[in-house]
């Protein structure tokens, strides 16, 4: 069934997204529960621990979890909210399948019958790579792994990719060039001990808020701060230097600060010739970078890059973090390198107060990674091309080379491929690209001209909305499982109650459509902590490995932290305390980041930077936090961020709509008037769809080596919105009221 035009008006009305406001029973949830889980917040990386009441087998509330060690019963305002989803009137409780009149509910045996013998249909006639998935990282590590096999071995296609994709990748890429491991190198237990705090591209108060708690401990220890961000983000109001710069502008700045330390001879000189290679070339690749230059390029002050190269470079302890301000560009793992290399120069890593990381974004954005999502990785983060790599696997999972398809298509490029025709089918779990992906009319030209699509969400996400076959899964608190956070703390996720209605877990459909198409062999588990167990055997002696982590350990040390290759193992909280490198050398690699332009800056038509993030109150596409009445009246919407400057020289007011334009299409939106923002840049966070995306507008180039969308620099241009404009914003967007639009 093509989709021809856009999702049935009437389905949406009748699934939502419908604001919730279930009754909250406030901070300590009454009446008495029948049971408290102790489970983790589903949303980001932090991965909190908390509490769920639950009470006739329903979620009624939660309390903090006083005793998990990282976010010691803090929590954000999602988190707190989280719990209000569970039994929202808009979770999805049967299957769906398109109609020429809409969808109608039907039973799991008929959805299971369209499935599969549309997957056959389209394998037969086009091959098996024309059947694809995409998946994503809000699953747990076991589902995380039955889904890179499930691909491979069920559907027997190349082309599985995720959503760390649009995420985590450039950071992954920088880190295995350099470190040969993808890991944060520290616990976030090293931050406090640290006297510089070191953050790049991360808005960390409203997207890691329990985190910011370890950075205040820094603070108050003494630590100097430095932030690099375009906008005055909340942790950039109190920093000691706040680096200003121009959008896509960071690796100059990395650069700069090498140039400078180099320069003044704030280098360990042990630690670089002992330990680490490549460094003639690096140090001969910034010798012209002077503060100067790079003041030049990054748009802040020569004076501000040599104070900040100083209180780096005279420092004896140290954290650097950053997250994906700078690896959401085309140059990416560029950018991760070039920060890489500053810490590696002063030889800060391995050691207590010495730390390093990229800040992992979404729930299980660390364990979905190293289990074998990607399209040319298999578990234990392993090489989908390297012989012994396969071996291993093929071993563990009893089956031939042959049986294991090669590296299969990237994201951005697999959905290009759609477009192209080369791609027919796909099924989609836990990824919302109608909102998520990079040029998003583009995207939902490709989705709407893809022969079969079928989407496993809980909510009718907007993805959904367009597919032919909509799945009910499962919310984290309806499974067990593992999810391992962004200090590589592996935590144990609990279910506390059971999907409601004909919902099913993940798990089950998977393993249901695998059974369905012949493989129940490979997939033959007992339950949940079965494929645990297997997962452990197929990471084993893979650089992410779980080999010694079992569930029991997990619960009664409250998080293990790999690698942990055997049970009698502790977990390792700081790695490289050897001074070696996962690299098959032992040594730290530097590599030059010569500076080069982002793919699109601003010209006389789109005079403006278009970079997009995030708001404290919404998470990723908004599918689950749209629906949830605080977090809806506390950001309704996206709005444009603009500097006064600029907006007195467009002639703008405050909460004027305004119409942003890129060369693929435009936003109409308030604008929001802050100093907290370069004069040449705007912002729109994007957790909107349709006319509400901030993705109309952004590029789809990607970064060469890790294919990562550059998701933070487009050029633009902004001006009043037309009436018609500004009506069909009124009418997206219900809950404005008028005044505020005056
Ligand atoms: N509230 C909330 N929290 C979240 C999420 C959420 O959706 N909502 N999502 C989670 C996920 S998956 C992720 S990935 C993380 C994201 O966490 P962050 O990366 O911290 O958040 P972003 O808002 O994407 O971008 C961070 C900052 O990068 C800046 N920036 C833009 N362009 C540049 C540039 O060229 N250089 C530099 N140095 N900075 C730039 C932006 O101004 C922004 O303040 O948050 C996680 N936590
Ligand atoms: N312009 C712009 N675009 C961006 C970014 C940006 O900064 N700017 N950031 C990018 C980043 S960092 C990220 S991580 C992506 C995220 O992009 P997406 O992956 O599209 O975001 P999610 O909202 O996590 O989408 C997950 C979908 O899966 C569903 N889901 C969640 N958990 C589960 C589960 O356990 N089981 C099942 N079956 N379904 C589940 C949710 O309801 C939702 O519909 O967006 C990227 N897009
Ligand atoms: S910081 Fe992240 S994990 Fe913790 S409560 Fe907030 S969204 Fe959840
Ligand atoms: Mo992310």
């Amino acid at each position: 069934m093509a989709r021809l035009s856009l999702p049935q008006q009437d389905y949406i009305n009748e699934y939502g997204p419908h604001v919730s406001d279930l009754p909250v029973t406030g901070w300590l949830s009454k009446p008495e529960p029948d049971a408290m889980v102790k489970t983790h917040c589903c949303f980001c990386g932090m991965q909190c621990g908390i509490k769920l009441a639950v009470k006739d087998g329903k979620v009624i509330g939660f309390e903090p979890w006083e005793e998990f060690p990282f976010n010691e019963g803090r929590l954000c305002p999602k988190g707190v909210k989280r719990y209000m989803q569970t039994h929202h009137p808009d979770r999805l409780t049967d299957p769906l399948i398109r109609t020429e009149h809409g969808f109608r509910k039907a039973t799991w045996d008929e959805a299971f019958d369209l499935l599969i013998s549309k997957i056959k249909s389209i394998q037969e006639r086009h091959g098996k790579n024309a059947f694809s998935m995409m998946s994503g990282v809000s699953l747990s590590n076991e589902k995380s792994y039955l889904v890179g096999k499930f691909a491979r071995l069920a559907l027997q296609t190349a082309n599985l990719d995720y959503n760390g994709r649009f995420c985590m990748v450039s950071a992954g890429g920088g880190n295995k060039k350099a470190f040969g491991v993808d890991r944060a190198a520290n616990s976030w237990a090293d931050i406090p001990k640290a006297e510089v705090i070191f953050l790049s591209g991360t808005n960390v108060s409203e997207c890691f808020p329990t985190l910011t708690h370890y950075i205040w401990k820094a603070r108050d220890n003494g630590a100097k701060m430095i932030v690099v961000d375009p906008r005055v983000t909340p942790i950039a109001r109190t920093a000691d230097y706040h680096l200003q710069i121009r959008p896509g502008t960071d690796s100059a700045l990395g650069q700069a600060l090498l140039h400078e330390l180099i320069a003044n001879d704030w280098v360990d000189h042990d630690f670089v010739a002992n330990y680490c290679t490549g460094w003639d070339q690096l140090r001969e690749s910034v010798k012209e970078c002077t503060p100067e230059w790079a003041g030049h390029i990054c748009g802040v002050t020569p004076q501000l890059i040599r104070e900040v190269a100083r209180v780096w470079g005279t420092a004896k302890t140290s954290f650097l973090m950053h997250a994906r301000g700078i690896e959401q560009q085309i140059k990416g793992v560029e950018n991760v390198l070039s920060l890489i290399n500053i810490v590696l120069v002063t030889g800060r890593i391995g050691r207590e107060g010495c730390g390093y990381g990229t800040i992992t974004g979404q729930g299980n954005g660390q364990g979905g990674r190293e289990h074998g999502h990607k399209c040319d990785q298999l578990p234990g983060n392993r090489d989908i091309e390297n012989p012994a790599h396969r071996e291993h696997i093929c071993k563990v999972w009893g089956i031939t080379d042959e049986e294991l398809p090669h590296k299969g298509k990237t994201a951005v490029e697999l959905f290009e491929a759609i477009q192209a025709k080369e791609i027919h089918g796909m099924i989609n779990i836990c990824c919302n690209p109608l909102v998520s992906h990079p040029d998003t009319n583009f995207l939902r030209e490709a989705v709407q001209g893809m022969e079969f699509f079928c989407v496993i969400d809980f909510f009718m996400s907007e993805t959904a909305r367009y597919a032919d076959l909509v799945l009910p899964g499962s919310l984290h608190e309806e499974e067990e499982g593992t999810s391992t956070t962004a200090e590589g703390r592996v935590v144990r996720i609990r279910a506390a109650v059971d999907p409601p209605g004909n919902a099913r877990t993940d798990t089950s459909i998977l393993l249901e459509i695998a059974r369905r198409l012949g493989k129940e062999k490979l997939f033959s588990y007992k339950d949940n902590e079965d494929i645990f167990n297997e997962l452990r055997r197929a990471s084993s002696g893979g650089t992410a490995d779980y080999g010694g982590i079992t569930w029991k350990r997990i619960e009664d040390e409250m998080g293990v932290f790999w690698p942990c290759p055997t049970e009698g193992h502790p977990g390792t909280p700081r790695l490289f305390e050897d001074r070696r490198s996962f690299h098959p050398d032992g040594k730290f690699h530097f590599h030059a980041t010569p500076y080069r332009q982002s793919f699109e800056v601003p010209n006389e038509e789109y005079p403006l930077y278009y970079t997009s993030g995030r708001s404290v109150f919404h998470y990723l596409s908004g599918t689950q936090t749209r629906r949830i009445k605080f977090l809806v009246e506390k950001a309704p919407g996206p709005v444009c961020e603009m500097h006064p400057m600029l907006a007195t020289k467009l002639g703008f007011q405050n909460r004027q709509i305004v119409t942003v334009e890129s060369r693929r299409g435009t936003i109409t939106v308030p604008l929001q008037i802050t100093e907290g923002i370069r004069p040449d840049t705007v912002f729109v966070p994007y957790h909107w769809a349709e006319n509400l995306a901030a993705n109309q507008l952004t590029v789809r180039a990607l970064d060469p080596i890790s294919k990562m969308p550059e998701f933070k620099v487009a050029a633009c241009r902004v001006r009043s919105a037309t009436k018609e404009e500004a009506d069909r914003l009124r009418a997206d967007w219900k809950n404005l009221s008028q005044e505020a639009l005056a």
